[in-house]
């Protein structure tokens, strides 16, 4: 119908993928041969069937062993381009692009290998495209402190930094030094909070971290203060609709909170999160919602809007779409 072709149609930025998630396994087994690796699937179909989660954990273990097959800089070039073509192709005109680089240091890939190659598809792509550093916080703040000093070369090839993987039990105080250096460095601040983890993670990232944007943040509605203090402070959440229905944080879709979000007053984006593993790249996270929830015309352009708003951008690019 016709909000359909809106939500389809209309400018909008992803502000919450992880480029390591956009792997397809097709792209999977095709790495693997280029590269002699030996994978625990036979087929992209019985990889295709081990896609059924419980929860992150359940998901992050079939993530980290699909990333195994990146190698190589032209690996990493070539993932981050058929992520920035799909992410074209649904109108995506700006791109925060999330790496997990431990993922790939602790497998002995230098880590120029992987900024070089993810940032070589961005400059390459017509859609505007940046890049924020996550350390995986299930690793040491001493990994973090490490990996973010063998970035620092390529300081300028990422304009932020981010803390993904198992939430429950590393909350964000574990990084409050890491998180503090990169401040005084000048880098955008983001982290993943309140996707598993309790409200208080969602108040810790903001208080101790001092993040500009939280990734997820679905359970902040547990906490009536909090979500007042994220509607008054403008503070937007990268919420994942089909992530968030696969990892078992709601049951299905029509029980997604983003609506109360949204009526809350909260900047909630749309975001596609790992899309080659959660069904869906950013379109079929729009018109996914959309058919579940009773959302209309101005919720759509109130998300497109607020992703826009939410981006780490020069104003003059970003007034383009405001
Ligand atoms: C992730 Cl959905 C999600 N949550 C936490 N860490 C992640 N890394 C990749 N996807
Ligand atoms: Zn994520």
């Amino acid at each position: 119908e016709q909000l359909r072709r809106v939500l389809q149609q209309m400018p909008k930025a992803e502000l919450h993928i992880h480029i390591e998630g956009s792997l397809e396994p097709e792209l999977i087994f095709a790495l693997a041969e280029r590269n002699g690796v030996k994978l625990a699937y036979d087929s992209v179909e019985a990889l295709r069937a081990a896609y059924a989660f419980t929860d992150l954990q359940s998901f992050l273990d079939i993530y980290y062993a699909g990333a195994s097959v990146l190698l190589r800089e032209q690996d990493f070039h070539d993932m981050t381009a058929a992520y920035l073509k799909r992410a074209e192709q649904d109108n995506v005109r700006h791109a925060e692009i999330f790496f997990d680089p431990q993922t790939h240091t602790h497998r002995g890939v230098p880590i120029e290998v992987v900024i070089n190659g993810i940032y070589r598809a961005c400059q390459d792509s017509p859609v505007s495209a940046t890049l924020i550093l996550c350390f995986l916080r299930h690793l040491s703040e001493e990994d973090a402190i490490a990996t973010l000093e063998a970035a620092l070369p390529y300081r300028d090839k990422f304009i932020g930094v981010g803390l993904d993987s198992s939430e429950v039990g590393n909350p964000p105080e574990k990084f409050a030094r890491v998180f503090a250096r990169c401040r005084e460095l000048g880098l955008h601040l983001v982290a993943h909070a309140g996707e598993e983890g309790p409200p208080e993670y969602i108040r810790t990232a903001l208080d101790t971290l001092k993040v500009e944007r939280i990734d997820h943040g679905v359970r902040c509605l547990e906490d009536a203060e909090l979500t007042q203090r994220l509607a008054r402070e403008k503070m937007a959440l990268t919420v994942c609709p089909l992530s968030n229905v696969k990892l078992c944080v709601f049951d299905q879709m029509e029980q997604h909170n983003i609506m109360e979000l949204l009526d809350a007053g909260i900047a909630a984006t749309i975001n596609s999160d790992d899309p080659a593993y959660f069904g869906g790249y950013m379109n079929d996270n729009f018109i996914a919602t959309f058919e579940a929830l009773p959302l209309g015309l101005s919720h759509a352009q109130r998300l497109a809007r607020n992703s826009f708003e939410a981006a780490f951008l020069p104003p003059r690019q970003k007034q383009q779409y405001l």
